[in-house]
This record gives C-alpha cells, sequence and structure tokens, in this order.
C-alpha cells in the first residue's frame, strides 16, 4: 500500500518533471529566430506598409527585441506573386503578414464577400463586418486554413481610374482594358460592365500603365496617391465605392507555437494596436467631410468625378447578377449575416 503510493507518488512527480523539461523548451526564447519574415504588398510610403512599420516596431520594443520583425514589400519573399502568399503563409516561407483579403481570396473563397460589388456604402459598413460577428467568423476560417489571424487593417474603398476618359456610366467602361487582380470575381465584375478585364499582379501592372498596355485599374486613393499613378497616364478617378478590401494581420502557426503565451499575448495586442492606426491613416483625407485627399488629387491635374445617386445606381444594378452568382459561392449564411450586419449599423 505505502509503496504503491510512493510508487504512485514518484511516477507523478517523474513525469512532472518530464513535462517542465519538455515543455518550456518548446516554447522558450532560446528557440527563437534572429528574425522573422513579415510580407507585405505594398512599403512604408504606403498605409499599408506603414501598419507594417507600426507592428514590428510595437512588437520589437514591448519584446525588450526578443522578436525582430523584417519587412519585406513588394511581396517579394514570393516574387512579387501576390495571389500565392497566403500559402506561402501556411507553409512557412513567410513567417507573417498583413494581407489584403483579395489576394487571398483564392485559397479561401469567404474573403470573397468583401469583393462583393456594392455591399458596403461607407465606413461603417465595413466596421460593422469587421469589428462584428462577420469578423469573428472571417478569423475563425482563417484560422482553420492554417494562420493566426490577430488584427483588422484596411487598404479601402477601390475607386476606378483610368487613362481614356472620365466614367459616369457602364458606357464609359465599354471595351477599357481594366487590370484586376485575385479572384475570377473581378474578372465576372468587369465582364458584366463590360469592360475588358485583365488579371495582373501588382508589380507588373505599373509597367501597363506606364506603356498603355492597360487602360485603367481600380485601387485605394491613398495607393493612388503613394504610387503616383497620375504619372502613369491614370488622369480619370472616378469615386464610386464599390468594394473596399480589408488588411489582417497574421502570424503562421508554426511560428506562432515557438512563442511563449506572454509574447504570443503581446504580438496579438500589438497587431490590434497597429491595425487601428493603420486603419486611420488610410482613411485620412477620405473620411472627414469635404474629402481633402481629393483635392489634392485634383491638383495634380486629375479629374475627379464622384457619382449622382442615380448614376451610382447604374454600376449597382448592371453588377447585381454577379453578386447573385458569387452569393451562394461565398456561403449564403455569412453574406445574409454581413447584410444584415450593414442594415443595422450605427451610422
Ligand atoms: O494589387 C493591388 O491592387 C493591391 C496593391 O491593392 C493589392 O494587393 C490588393
Amino acid at each position: 500500500m505505502n509503496f504503491r503510493r510512493s510508487l504512485i507518488a514518484t511516477l507523478v512527480a517523474a513525469s512532472a518533471a518530464l513535462s517542465l523539461a519538455v515543455l518550456p523548451t518548446a516554447a522558450s526564447a532560446q528557440n527563437y529566430k534572429s528574425e522573422y519574415k513579415m510580407s507585405l504588398v505594398v512599403g512604408t510610403a504606403f498605409p499599408w506598409g506603414k501598419g507594417g512599420e507600426i507592428w514590428a516596431n510595437l512588437v520589437k520594443e514591448r519584446t525588450n527585441g526578443r522578436i525582430n520583425i523584417k519587412l519585406y514589400p513588394g511581396v517579394s519573399l514570393i516574387q512579387g506573386d501576390q495571389t500565392r502568399e497566403f500559402s506561402a503563409l501556411r507553409q512557412g516561407v513567410i513567417d507573417m503578414a498583413i494581407g489584403s483579403t483579395i489576394n487571398w481570396s483564392p485559397q479561401v473563397k469567404e474573403l470573397n464577400l468583401f469583393s462583393l460589388p456594392f455591399l458596403m456604402p461607407d465606413y461603417a459598413a465595413i466596421d460593422a463586418l469587421t469589428q462584428g460577428e462577420v469578423g469573428k467568423d472571417i478569423f475563425a476560417r482563417l484560422d482553420k486554413a492554417g494562420v493566426v489571424p490577430l488584427a483588422w487593417g484596411e487598404n479601402g474603398y477601390r475607386e476606378i481610374t483610368n487613362s481614356k476618359r472620365p466614367i459616369q456610366s457602364p458606357e464609359d467602361l465599354k471595351g477599357m482594358k481594366i487590370r484586376v487582380v485575385g479572384s475570377p470575381l473581378f474578372l465576372d465584375i468587369f465582364t458584366a460592365l463590360g469592360a475588358n478585364p485583365t488579371q495582373m499582379s501588382w508589380a507588373d501592372a505599373q509597367p501597363a500603365f506606364a506603356s498603355g498596355a492597360v487602360d485603367g485599374q481600380e485601387n485605394p486613393m491613398s495607393i493612388f496617391t503613394a504610387a503616383k499613378l497620375q504619372n502613369v497616364g491614370q488622369k480619370n478617378v472616378t469615386m464610386w465605392g464599390y468594394i473596399a478590401d480589408p488588411l489582417v494581420f497574421v502570424v503562421n502557426k508554426d511560428v506562432w507555437s515557438s512563442w511563449t503565451p506572454a509574447d504570443q499575448a503581446i504580438v496579438r495586442q500589438a497587431a490590434i494596436d497597429a491595425g487601428k492606426q493603420e486603419i486611420a491613416i488610410a482613411r485620412k483625407g477620405l473620411a472627414e467631410p469635404g474629402q481633402p485627399l481629393l483635392k489634392e488629387i485634383e491638383s495634380l491635374g486629375v479629374t475627379v468625378t464622384k457619382l449622382s445617386p442615380a448614376q451610382r445606381e447604374a454600376f449597382v444594378k448592371a453588377t447585381q447578377p454577379v453578386y447573385a452568382k458569387w452569393k451562394p459561392q461565398i456561403g449564403n449564411d455569412l453574406v445574409n449575416k454581413a447584410e444584415k450586419s450593414i442594415a443595422a449599423r450605427a451610422k
């Protein structure tokens, strides 16, 4: 009896000692890499890249340099092929990233939600999704897809620009060669509008604007100004706000589990803090009354066209069949939930 008890006690103690010996080495600072690679499509001249810099700096500061992050803009870890970023993250070629929902939508079809034409009429609608139940559902989906999602950021409302003429109606888009990125949803949208969409990476797009091989493109105004698209012929901007792409801050699963719980908490909070700051930077000049950024863009010799509600409605109508086609592919339940969240938003 006594012998048995002490044998059990010894075994319990031994297994406790063993787990103590094994567990901490699985997540102790000694196993940390000297550098973690963060993938981004654009650099620190853009709100997106600034968000990456803020995240990396906060992490370095709060971990006393235990976690050292280097930025790799231009999706250079995957030779600029931005629609492969999610797979590379999952495989560990990339340690962490701030990625656009558009670029990851080929692998995670639910991310096409944000590219449903005219789903989100204003910033409050974007927030109603990312900061609400839909955001949680999407994070659960990303987690299942093999990465650790931490926070939301924002690329922004994607406005249509071109070298030919001001666009006020779908007819104005007829036959225009428009560069798009990401999923086939974009091909469907621009085909429905009568344009001629062509898929290419951001790296390939800029020379294509300069040479005139492509007439137009769609991107947030913060991308337009930082990339100086007016200098590659993009002289007409139409503010149609058809979609907006949020950004997601994520870490590779193996990298995440190699960190101590305390450091995981620091990295998560730093992502949340950086995400908030990044969203404010991305909206600057656009979210406030009068949209002062547009005056700056006009002063560069660019024609900025604002649509009347009736003009905008013509684009909504023309793309409605695309919305209807993609809704079940994204998931009726998720899209219904998104529509309800937007209808109930505080304006
Ligand atoms: O390629 C684009 O258009 C960009 C920079 O906005 C994205 O990465 C989605």
